[in-house]
Protein backbone atom coordinates (compact mmCIF):
# COMPACT_ATOMS: atom_id res chain seq x y z
CA UNK A 1 0.00 0.00 0.00
CA UNK A 2 1.06 3.52 -0.67
CA UNK A 3 -0.14 6.89 1.29
CA UNK A 4 0.76 10.23 1.93
CA UNK A 5 0.85 10.14 5.90
CA UNK A 6 0.87 6.94 7.79
CA UNK A 7 -0.38 7.63 11.48
CA UNK A 8 0.35 5.29 14.41
CA UNK A 9 -2.46 5.10 17.18
CA UNK A 10 -5.92 5.63 16.96
CA UNK A 11 -6.14 7.58 20.22
CA UNK A 12 -7.04 11.56 19.98
CA UNK A 13 -4.11 12.68 18.34
CA UNK A 14 -4.18 9.98 15.73
CA UNK A 15 -7.74 10.59 14.75
CA UNK A 16 -7.27 14.09 15.17
CA UNK A 17 -4.55 14.52 12.54
CA UNK A 18 -6.43 12.07 10.09
CA UNK A 19 -9.61 14.26 10.15
CA UNK A 20 -7.84 16.90 9.39
CA UNK A 21 -5.48 16.10 6.55
CA UNK A 22 -8.36 14.11 5.02
CA UNK A 23 -10.16 17.39 4.81
CA UNK A 24 -7.17 18.90 3.02
CA UNK A 25 -7.45 16.14 0.49
CA UNK A 26 -3.81 14.54 2.10
CA UNK A 27 -3.88 10.89 2.02
CA UNK A 28 -3.50 8.99 5.26
CA UNK A 29 -4.06 5.69 6.97
CA UNK A 30 -4.69 5.10 10.94
CA UNK A 31 -2.88 2.05 12.54
CA UNK A 32 -4.50 1.11 15.88
CA UNK A 33 -3.20 -2.09 17.65
CA UNK A 34 -6.35 -2.01 20.22
CA UNK A 35 -10.22 -2.52 18.70
CA UNK A 36 -12.47 0.58 18.46
CA UNK A 37 -14.20 -0.72 21.23
CA UNK A 38 -11.79 -1.57 23.38
CA UNK A 39 -10.09 2.60 22.94
CA UNK A 40 -13.74 3.56 23.58
CA UNK A 41 -13.43 1.75 27.10
CA UNK A 42 -10.72 3.37 28.11
CA UNK A 43 -11.78 6.28 31.19
CA UNK A 44 -9.34 8.99 30.68
CA UNK A 45 -9.56 12.88 30.29
CA UNK A 46 -12.88 15.15 30.74
CA UNK A 47 -11.61 19.16 30.75
CA UNK A 48 -10.95 20.51 27.71
CA UNK A 49 -9.45 23.96 26.93
CA UNK A 50 -10.92 25.97 24.11
CA UNK A 51 -7.89 25.82 22.09
CA UNK A 52 -8.69 21.88 21.79
CA UNK A 53 -12.23 23.11 21.17
CA UNK A 54 -11.50 25.12 18.42
CA UNK A 55 -9.26 22.01 17.30
CA UNK A 56 -12.61 20.26 17.30
CA UNK A 57 -14.34 22.51 15.27
CA UNK A 58 -11.74 23.12 12.24
CA UNK A 59 -12.14 19.33 11.91
CA UNK A 60 -15.76 19.50 11.52
CA UNK A 61 -16.31 17.53 14.51
CA UNK A 62 -17.78 20.07 16.89
CA UNK A 63 -21.40 19.88 17.16
CA UNK A 64 -21.95 17.40 19.89
CA UNK A 65 -19.32 18.87 21.92
CA UNK A 66 -20.56 22.60 21.11
CA UNK A 67 -24.38 21.35 22.59
CA UNK A 68 -23.21 18.97 25.27
CA UNK A 69 -20.48 20.17 26.89
CA UNK A 70 -20.33 21.86 29.87
CA UNK A 71 -19.02 25.85 30.10
CA UNK A 72 -16.51 25.97 33.24
CA UNK A 73 -15.73 29.79 34.12
CA UNK A 74 -13.85 28.90 37.42
CA UNK A 75 -12.59 26.28 39.73
CA UNK A 76 -12.59 25.75 43.35
CA UNK A 77 -9.20 24.92 45.86
CA UNK A 78 -9.60 23.05 48.96
CA UNK A 79 -7.16 23.47 52.05
CA UNK A 80 -7.38 23.72 55.78
CA UNK A 81 -10.99 22.56 55.55
CA UNK A 82 -12.06 25.85 53.54
CA UNK A 83 -12.80 26.03 50.05
CA UNK A 84 -11.80 28.84 47.64
CA UNK A 85 -13.22 29.94 44.18
CA UNK A 86 -10.40 30.90 41.21
CA UNK A 87 -12.68 32.94 38.88
CA UNK A 88 -10.51 31.70 35.64
CA UNK A 89 -12.99 33.79 33.03
CA UNK A 90 -12.24 37.43 35.49
CA UNK A 91 -8.76 36.75 35.09
CA UNK A 92 -8.15 35.74 31.92
CA UNK A 93 -10.48 38.34 30.02
CA UNK A 94 -13.36 35.62 29.77
CA UNK A 95 -12.10 32.41 29.10
CA UNK A 96 -13.71 29.08 29.90
CA UNK A 97 -13.20 25.28 29.92
CA UNK A 98 -15.50 23.21 28.87
CA UNK A 99 -16.14 19.54 30.46
CA UNK A 100 -16.55 17.08 28.06
CA UNK A 101 -14.96 13.12 28.52
CA UNK A 102 -12.03 11.82 26.54
CA UNK A 103 -14.21 8.99 25.30
CA UNK A 104 -16.76 11.59 23.74
CA UNK A 105 -13.96 13.23 22.17
CA UNK A 106 -12.94 10.02 20.70
CA UNK A 107 -16.62 8.98 19.54
CA UNK A 108 -17.07 11.92 17.52
CA UNK A 109 -13.73 12.09 15.60
CA UNK A 110 -14.21 7.97 15.02
CA UNK A 111 -17.78 9.08 13.45
CA UNK A 112 -16.12 11.58 11.62
CA UNK A 113 -13.95 9.81 10.50
CA UNK A 114 -16.37 6.63 9.29
CA UNK A 115 -18.20 9.02 7.71
CA UNK A 116 -15.63 10.54 5.20
CA UNK A 117 -14.54 6.97 4.79
CA UNK A 118 -11.39 7.42 6.37
CA UNK A 119 -8.75 4.83 6.05
CA UNK A 120 -8.52 2.99 9.93
CA UNK A 121 -7.30 -0.36 10.48
CA UNK A 122 -7.84 -1.31 14.11
CA UNK A 123 -6.41 -4.76 15.92
CA UNK A 124 -3.23 -3.83 13.80
CA UNK A 125 0.03 -6.09 15.40
CA UNK A 126 3.42 -5.74 15.39
CA UNK A 127 3.60 -2.02 13.50
CA UNK A 128 7.08 -1.70 13.07
CA UNK A 129 8.49 1.48 11.21
CA UNK A 130 11.16 1.14 8.66
CA UNK A 131 13.51 3.35 6.68
CA UNK A 132 13.09 6.58 8.56
CA UNK A 133 16.23 8.06 7.27
CA UNK A 134 15.33 8.10 3.22
CA UNK A 135 12.93 9.71 1.38
CA UNK A 136 10.00 7.03 1.58
CA UNK A 137 9.53 4.92 5.07
CA UNK A 138 7.48 2.34 5.57
CA UNK A 139 5.46 0.96 7.96
CA UNK A 140 5.02 -2.44 8.82
CA UNK A 141 2.34 -4.82 10.20
CA UNK A 142 -0.05 -7.69 10.51
CA UNK A 143 -3.89 -8.09 10.69
CA UNK A 144 -5.59 -11.47 10.96
CA UNK A 145 -2.06 -13.25 10.66
CA UNK A 146 -0.98 -11.47 7.35
CA UNK A 147 1.74 -9.29 6.46
CA UNK A 148 1.13 -5.82 5.55
CA UNK A 149 3.34 -2.64 4.15
CA UNK A 150 2.98 0.53 3.74
CA UNK A 151 4.99 2.73 1.95
CA UNK A 152 4.58 6.84 2.57
CA UNK A 153 6.25 10.09 2.46
CA UNK A 154 5.80 10.65 6.42
CA UNK A 155 4.93 8.91 9.43
CA UNK A 156 3.16 10.39 12.27
CA UNK A 157 3.68 8.92 15.72
CA UNK A 158 0.75 9.28 17.44
CA UNK A 159 0.49 5.62 19.82
CA UNK A 160 1.14 6.63 23.27
CA UNK A 161 3.68 6.45 26.01
CA UNK A 162 4.05 2.78 25.43
CA UNK A 163 4.09 2.74 21.23
CA UNK A 164 6.43 1.78 19.01
CA UNK A 165 7.48 4.97 17.67
CA UNK A 166 9.58 6.96 19.79
CA UNK A 167 11.54 3.74 20.34
CA UNK A 168 12.24 3.56 16.61
CA UNK A 169 14.31 6.56 17.05
CA UNK A 170 18.15 5.71 17.58
CA UNK A 171 19.08 6.08 21.45
CA UNK A 172 21.95 8.60 20.52
CA UNK A 173 19.55 10.98 19.29
CA UNK A 174 16.75 10.83 21.95
CA UNK A 175 17.04 12.44 24.98
CA UNK A 176 14.45 11.96 27.31
CA UNK A 177 13.15 14.18 30.61
CA UNK A 178 11.22 12.42 33.29
CA UNK A 179 9.90 12.58 37.00
CA UNK A 180 8.38 10.10 38.56
CA UNK A 181 6.11 10.86 41.86
CA UNK A 182 5.30 8.56 44.43
CA UNK A 183 1.76 7.72 44.51
CA UNK A 184 -1.35 7.54 41.98
CA UNK A 185 -4.68 8.55 41.71
CA UNK A 186 -7.46 6.04 42.24
CA UNK A 187 -10.74 7.13 40.14
CA UNK A 188 -14.11 6.36 40.40
CA UNK A 189 -17.13 7.40 38.05
CA UNK A 190 -20.47 7.26 38.75
CA UNK A 191 -23.69 7.86 38.00
CA UNK A 192 -24.39 10.05 40.51
CA UNK A 193 -24.92 14.32 40.77
CA UNK A 194 -21.64 16.20 40.91
CA UNK A 195 -21.03 17.37 44.53
CA UNK A 196 -20.23 20.98 43.31
CA UNK A 197 -20.81 23.03 39.46
CA UNK A 198 -17.47 23.63 39.47
CA UNK A 199 -14.47 20.92 40.41
CA UNK A 200 -12.94 21.22 43.90
CA UNK A 201 -9.15 20.69 43.80
CA UNK A 202 -8.72 19.41 47.66
CA UNK A 203 -5.12 19.43 49.40
CA UNK A 204 -5.52 17.67 52.65
CA UNK A 205 -3.40 16.28 55.54
CA UNK A 206 -2.68 12.74 54.41
CA UNK A 207 -3.58 13.05 50.47
CA UNK A 208 -5.25 15.21 48.17
CA UNK A 209 -8.75 14.47 45.77
CA UNK A 210 -10.65 15.78 43.27
CA UNK A 211 -14.02 16.01 42.65
CA UNK A 212 -15.11 16.51 38.55
CA UNK A 213 -17.76 14.84 35.85
CA UNK A 214 -19.07 14.24 33.11
CA UNK A 215 -22.15 15.48 32.71
CA UNK A 216 -24.70 16.90 35.43
CA UNK A 217 -25.62 13.11 36.39
CA UNK A 218 -21.75 11.44 36.21
CA UNK A 219 -19.61 12.67 38.38
CA UNK A 220 -15.90 11.45 38.47
CA UNK A 221 -13.73 11.40 41.86
CA UNK A 222 -10.13 10.96 42.22
CA UNK A 223 -7.93 10.18 45.43
CA UNK A 224 -4.66 10.17 45.59
CA UNK A 225 -3.42 6.42 46.83
CA UNK A 226 0.02 4.62 47.11
CA UNK A 227 1.65 3.23 44.07
CA UNK A 228 1.19 -0.08 45.25
CA UNK A 229 -2.57 -0.19 45.69
CA UNK A 230 -5.01 -2.06 43.36
CA UNK A 231 -8.46 -1.23 42.39
CA UNK A 232 -9.23 -4.62 44.62
CA UNK A 233 -8.13 -2.65 47.39
CA UNK A 234 -10.57 0.25 46.99
CA UNK A 235 -14.84 -0.93 47.31
CA UNK A 236 -16.81 1.78 46.63
CA UNK A 237 -17.61 2.01 50.43
CA UNK A 238 -14.15 3.03 51.35
CA UNK A 239 -13.83 5.53 48.22
CA UNK A 240 -17.06 7.37 49.02
CA UNK A 241 -15.93 7.72 52.72
CA UNK A 242 -12.21 8.35 51.77
CA UNK A 243 -13.36 11.00 49.88
CA UNK A 244 -16.13 12.56 52.12
CA UNK A 245 -13.75 12.39 54.90
CA UNK A 246 -11.56 15.60 52.27
CA UNK A 247 -14.61 17.73 51.97
CA UNK A 248 -15.89 20.64 54.21
CA UNK A 249 -18.75 19.23 56.15
CA UNK A 250 -21.00 21.13 54.05
CA UNK A 251 -20.00 19.88 51.00
CA UNK A 252 -19.58 16.57 52.32
CA UNK A 253 -23.78 17.13 53.17
CA UNK A 254 -23.82 17.30 49.57
CA UNK A 255 -21.82 14.00 48.28
CA UNK A 256 -24.03 11.81 46.37
CA UNK A 257 -23.06 8.29 46.19
CA UNK A 258 -23.71 5.64 44.45
CA UNK A 259 -22.08 2.23 42.68
CA UNK A 260 -19.39 2.88 40.63
CA UNK A 261 -19.44 2.34 36.68
CA UNK A 262 -15.43 2.27 36.72
CA UNK A 263 -12.57 2.49 38.96
CA UNK A 264 -9.09 2.87 37.70
CA UNK A 265 -5.69 3.88 38.75
CA UNK A 266 -3.00 5.57 37.15
CA UNK A 267 0.42 5.96 38.14
CA UNK A 268 1.80 9.64 38.23
CA UNK A 269 4.61 10.87 36.13
CA UNK A 270 6.36 14.04 34.19
CA UNK A 271 7.91 12.46 30.97
CA UNK A 272 9.16 14.95 27.93
CA UNK A 273 11.16 12.93 24.94
CA UNK A 274 13.07 15.30 22.55
CA UNK A 275 12.84 15.82 19.70
CA UNK A 276 9.66 15.44 18.57
CA UNK A 277 11.04 14.79 14.86
CA UNK A 278 13.24 12.46 13.73
CA UNK A 279 13.16 12.68 9.80
CA UNK A 280 10.01 11.66 8.11
CA UNK A 281 8.78 10.44 11.86
CA UNK A 282 7.09 13.20 14.22
CA UNK A 283 6.39 12.39 17.49
CA UNK A 284 2.65 13.89 18.94
CA UNK A 285 0.64 13.45 22.31
CA UNK A 286 1.67 10.93 24.81
CA UNK A 287 4.13 9.45 22.47
CA UNK A 288 6.30 12.50 23.46
CA UNK A 289 5.27 13.30 26.51
CA UNK A 290 3.49 12.55 29.53
CA UNK A 291 2.33 15.08 32.56
CA UNK A 292 0.66 14.02 35.75
CA UNK A 293 -3.44 14.60 35.17
CA UNK A 294 -3.44 17.35 38.43
CA UNK A 295 -3.39 20.09 35.75
CA UNK A 296 -5.59 18.61 33.33
CA UNK A 297 -3.16 19.26 30.08
CA UNK A 298 -1.91 15.65 28.52
CA UNK A 299 -5.43 15.49 26.18
CA UNK A 300 -4.25 19.72 25.22
CA UNK A 301 -1.29 19.21 24.36
CA UNK A 302 -1.98 16.38 21.91
CA UNK A 303 -4.48 19.10 20.56
CA UNK A 304 -1.87 21.39 20.35
CA UNK A 305 0.75 18.50 18.96
CA UNK A 306 -1.69 18.07 15.95
CA UNK A 307 -2.47 22.04 15.63
CA UNK A 308 1.70 22.63 14.90
CA UNK A 309 1.54 18.88 12.82
CA UNK A 310 -1.20 19.66 10.72
CA UNK A 311 -0.42 22.97 9.76
CA UNK A 312 3.46 21.84 8.87
CA UNK A 313 1.93 18.80 6.31
CA UNK A 314 -0.68 20.98 5.43
CA UNK A 315 1.73 23.75 4.34
CA UNK A 316 4.00 21.24 2.67
CA UNK A 317 1.47 19.24 0.63
CA UNK A 318 -0.32 22.94 -0.40
CA UNK A 319 2.78 25.42 -1.13
CA UNK A 320 5.89 22.47 -0.73
CA UNK A 321 7.02 24.63 2.24
CA UNK A 322 9.01 22.66 4.73
CA UNK A 323 9.90 25.44 7.07
CA UNK A 324 7.20 24.41 9.97
CA UNK A 325 7.97 20.83 9.32
CA UNK A 326 11.87 21.65 10.13
CA UNK A 327 10.53 23.99 13.26
CA UNK A 328 7.53 21.34 14.56
CA UNK A 329 10.05 19.74 17.11
CA UNK A 330 10.61 23.18 18.59
CA UNK A 331 7.24 24.98 18.33
CA UNK A 332 5.85 21.85 20.11
CA UNK A 333 8.38 21.51 22.79
CA UNK A 334 8.37 25.49 23.80
CA UNK A 335 4.25 25.00 25.05
CA UNK A 336 5.10 21.38 26.37
CA UNK A 337 7.39 22.26 28.97
CA UNK A 338 5.30 24.93 29.79
CA UNK A 339 2.39 22.46 30.51
CA UNK A 340 4.96 20.47 32.02
CA UNK A 341 5.91 23.06 34.53
CA UNK A 342 2.04 24.12 34.86
CA UNK A 343 1.32 20.10 35.46
CA UNK A 344 4.48 19.80 38.19
CA UNK A 345 3.01 22.70 40.20
CA UNK A 346 0.13 21.81 40.53
CA UNK A 347 1.00 17.89 41.70
CA UNK A 348 3.57 19.57 43.96
CA UNK A 349 1.58 22.01 45.76
CA UNK A 350 -1.48 19.83 46.51
CA UNK A 351 -0.53 16.19 47.16
CA UNK A 352 0.95 14.65 50.33
CA UNK A 353 4.85 13.96 49.79
CA UNK A 354 5.64 12.01 53.01
CA UNK A 355 8.97 12.59 52.18
CA UNK A 356 9.13 16.66 52.46
CA UNK A 357 7.73 16.33 55.78
CA UNK A 358 5.50 18.95 58.09
CA UNK A 359 8.00 21.65 56.72
CA UNK A 360 6.76 20.46 52.75
CA UNK A 361 3.39 20.60 54.04
CA UNK A 362 3.65 24.10 56.00
CA UNK A 363 4.90 25.48 52.83
CA UNK A 364 1.95 24.22 50.69
CA UNK A 365 -0.57 25.56 53.03
CA UNK A 366 1.75 28.98 52.75
CA UNK A 367 1.54 28.92 48.97
CA UNK A 368 -2.31 28.43 48.70
CA UNK A 369 -3.00 30.92 51.15
CA UNK A 370 -1.26 33.29 48.78
CA UNK A 371 -3.29 32.10 46.11
CA UNK A 372 -6.04 32.80 48.11
CA UNK A 373 -5.23 36.46 48.65
CA UNK A 374 -3.45 37.35 45.43
CA UNK A 375 -5.27 38.83 42.14
CA UNK A 376 -1.16 38.17 40.73
CA UNK A 377 -1.04 34.75 41.81
CA UNK A 378 -4.72 33.66 40.56
CA UNK A 379 -3.78 35.27 37.31
CA UNK A 380 -0.68 32.83 36.70
CA UNK A 381 -2.74 29.59 37.35
CA UNK A 382 -5.67 30.93 35.45
CA UNK A 383 -3.56 31.70 32.30
CA UNK A 384 -1.91 28.27 32.49
CA UNK A 385 -5.08 26.03 33.42
CA UNK A 386 -7.57 27.93 30.60
CA UNK A 387 -3.99 27.21 28.35
CA UNK A 388 -1.11 28.72 26.68
CA UNK A 389 -1.73 29.76 22.98
CA UNK A 390 -0.74 27.72 20.68
CA UNK A 391 1.86 29.43 19.05
P1 LIG B 1 -3.51 7.73 23.59
O1 LIG B 1 -4.89 8.20 23.96
O2 LIG B 1 -2.77 6.91 24.56
O3 LIG B 1 -3.65 6.96 22.21
C1 LIG B 1 -2.58 6.21 21.66
C2 LIG B 1 -3.16 5.10 20.81
O4 LIG B 1 -2.09 4.37 20.19
C3 LIG B 1 -2.38 2.98 20.29
N1 LIG B 1 -1.12 2.24 20.20
C4 LIG B 1 -0.70 1.59 19.09
N2 LIG B 1 -1.26 1.45 17.89
C5 LIG B 1 -0.58 0.71 16.97
N3 LIG B 1 0.60 0.12 17.24
C6 LIG B 1 1.21 0.25 18.42
N4 LIG B 1 2.37 -0.34 18.68
C7 LIG B 1 0.55 1.01 19.42
N5 LIG B 1 0.85 1.34 20.71
C8 LIG B 1 -0.17 2.08 21.15
C9 LIG B 1 -3.08 2.83 21.63
O5 LIG B 1 -3.86 1.65 21.70
C10 LIG B 1 -3.93 4.10 21.65
O6 LIG B 1 -5.22 3.90 21.10
O7 LIG B 1 -2.56 8.97 23.22
P2 LIG B 1 -2.90 10.39 22.57
O8 LIG B 1 -3.78 10.24 21.34
O9 LIG B 1 -1.61 11.08 22.46
O10 LIG B 1 -3.82 11.14 23.64
C11 LIG B 1 -3.32 11.52 24.89
C12 LIG B 1 -4.41 11.46 25.97
O11 LIG B 1 -5.05 10.21 25.91
C13 LIG B 1 -3.85 11.71 27.38
O12 LIG B 1 -2.87 12.73 27.36
C14 LIG B 1 -4.94 12.13 28.40
O13 LIG B 1 -5.85 11.10 28.61
C15 LIG B 1 -4.31 12.57 29.74
N6 LIG B 1 -5.30 12.94 30.76
C16 LIG B 1 -5.92 14.18 30.76
N7 LIG B 1 -5.66 15.08 29.79
C17 LIG B 1 -6.33 16.28 29.74
O14 LIG B 1 -6.05 17.09 28.85
N8 LIG B 1 -7.31 16.62 30.65
C18 LIG B 1 -7.64 15.78 31.65
O15 LIG B 1 -8.58 16.09 32.40
C19 LIG B 1 -6.92 14.53 31.76
N9 LIG B 1 -7.22 13.66 32.73
C20 LIG B 1 -5.64 12.05 31.78
C21 LIG B 1 -6.60 12.45 32.76
C22 LIG B 1 -5.05 10.79 31.85
C23 LIG B 1 -5.40 9.94 32.87
N10 LIG B 1 -4.78 8.66 32.89
C24 LIG B 1 -5.51 7.46 32.94
C25 LIG B 1 -3.38 8.55 32.52
C26 LIG B 1 -6.96 11.63 33.79
C27 LIG B 1 -6.33 10.38 33.89
C28 LIG B 1 -6.70 9.54 35.08
C1 LIG C 1 -11.32 14.80 34.73
O1 LIG C 1 -12.45 15.34 34.54
O2 LIG C 1 -11.14 13.59 34.60
C2 LIG C 1 -10.20 15.67 35.16
C3 LIG C 1 -10.40 17.04 35.28
C4 LIG C 1 -9.35 17.83 35.72
C5 LIG C 1 -8.12 17.27 36.02
C6 LIG C 1 -7.93 15.89 35.84
C7 LIG C 1 -8.97 15.09 35.43
O3 LIG C 1 -7.13 18.05 36.47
Amino acid sequence: MKTQVAIIGAGPAGLLLSQLLDLQGIENIVLERQSGDYVLGRIRAGLLEQGMVDMMNLAQCGDRLNREGLIHRGINLCFSGNLHNIDLSALTGGKTVMIYGQTEVTRDLMAARQKMGGNLIYEAKDVAIHNLDDDHPRVTYTKDGQAFEIVCDYIAGCDGFHGVSRQSIPAETLKTYEKIYPFGWIGLLADTKPVSDELIYVHHEKSFALCTMRSASRSRYYIQCPLDDTVADWSDDRFWSKLSQHLPAETAAQLETGPSIEKSIAPLRSFVAEPMRYGRLFLAGDAAHIVPPTGAKGLNLAASDIYFLSNALIAFYKTNQTDLIERYSENCLRRVWKATRFSWWMTSLLHHFPENGAFGTKLQLAELDYLAESTAAQTALSENYVGLPFR
